[in-house]
């Protein structure tokens, strides 16, 4: 039992560090992919994941204290009550200051924590002035993404075949890199809104954006991000899809603003929405 759990504590380590080796030696253009031997949250790139990791500090400190205070009473109750020191047990069972104390104090540190996360909830549900809008749909197992205020082109985002992870690009980390990433524009307020095309449901998440979108046939969810550094970010669908649940990374590239206009002129080309002549000369279409 006690050999079973161990090995299993090792297996997990092994596969922590595999991970992490994965996620080595990448060009300075891939940005939050996770590293040898990391703890805690990655580091935050959006607002909204600024926010999360300050709650989260908060909370830890709280927790923390919580359980000091619970192994110093239980220590305490060890010491001071054990049969050497404690012949004769009391015979006490209600004391109603003390239930009424520890009902009321909880409940006002679950109040406590509420207000903040609460309010970092709302923050995080809305885009407000959102300057672009991207609908994320998750296909059976590849993601897709529409812009439908650029001219309503759409991008299919699928992980590389196994012949092309077999020669992967320094800025591809194995498992995740995808034949075409979402991309943005840096310091832009992007609305996300997400669905889902089949039979299951997905999980659109990026942990250094803060945000884990559930995305459902026939619903549509919304958040927002707001990346202020270039580059490729990486993240995995998060909801047990089915069979290629593990092979649907997400990836995000976020590029100038001139090259993102340049970007959505080309997809526009390509989709046949702007004659080939007049593609210089094409701007976004405005909501
Ligand atoms: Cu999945």
């Amino acid at each position: 039992m006690v050999g079973k759990r161990v090995l299993g504590i090792l297996g997990l380590l092994v596969a922590i560090a595999g991970f992490g080796f994965a996620g080595t030696a990448q060009a300075q253009k891939v940005i939050g992919v996770p590293h040898d031997w990391q703890l805690n949250f990655p580091p935050p790139y959006t607002p909204v994941m600024e926010r999360v990791e300050s709650l989260h500090d908060i909370l830890l400190v709280i927790i923390t204290l919580i359980s000091v205070f619970v192994l110093v009473l239980l220590v305490y109750a060890m010491w001071r009550f054990h049969a050497s020191r404690n012949p004769v047990a009391t015979t006490t069972t209600h004391h109603t200051g003390l239930e009424i104390a520890w009902t009321v104090i909880p409940i006002l540190i679950l109040v406590l924590i509420a207000v903040p996360s609460f309010r970092l909830l709302y923050y995080s549900d809305k885009a407000t002035d959102a300057a672009l809008t991207i609908k994320v749909t998750g296909h059976q197992w590849y993601w897709s993404y529409a812009y439908p205020d650029q001219g309503d082109f759409k991008v299919e985002s699928r992980i590389l075949s196994e012949a092309e992870r077999a020669k992967l690009k320094p800025n591809q980390p194995r498992l995740m890199a995808v034949d075409e990433e979402m991309v943005i524009p840096a310091n832009t307020v992007v609305r996300i809104i997400g669905t889902a095309e089949g039979g299951s449901m997905h999980g659109w998440t990026v942990p250094g954006f803060g945000i884990k979108k559930t995305v459902i046939p026939g619903r549509l969810n919304e958040g927002w991000i707001s990346v202020k550094e270039e580059g490729i970010y990486f993240g995995q669908c998060s909801q047990i899809c089915g069979m290629n649940h593990t092979y649907m990374p997400i990836a995000v590239r976020v590029v100038s603003k001139a090259d993102f206009d340049k970007w959505v002129a080309d997809k526009k080309k390509a989709a046949g929405l702007v004659p080939a002549t007049d593609v210089a000369s094409a701007t976004p279409a405005t909501r």
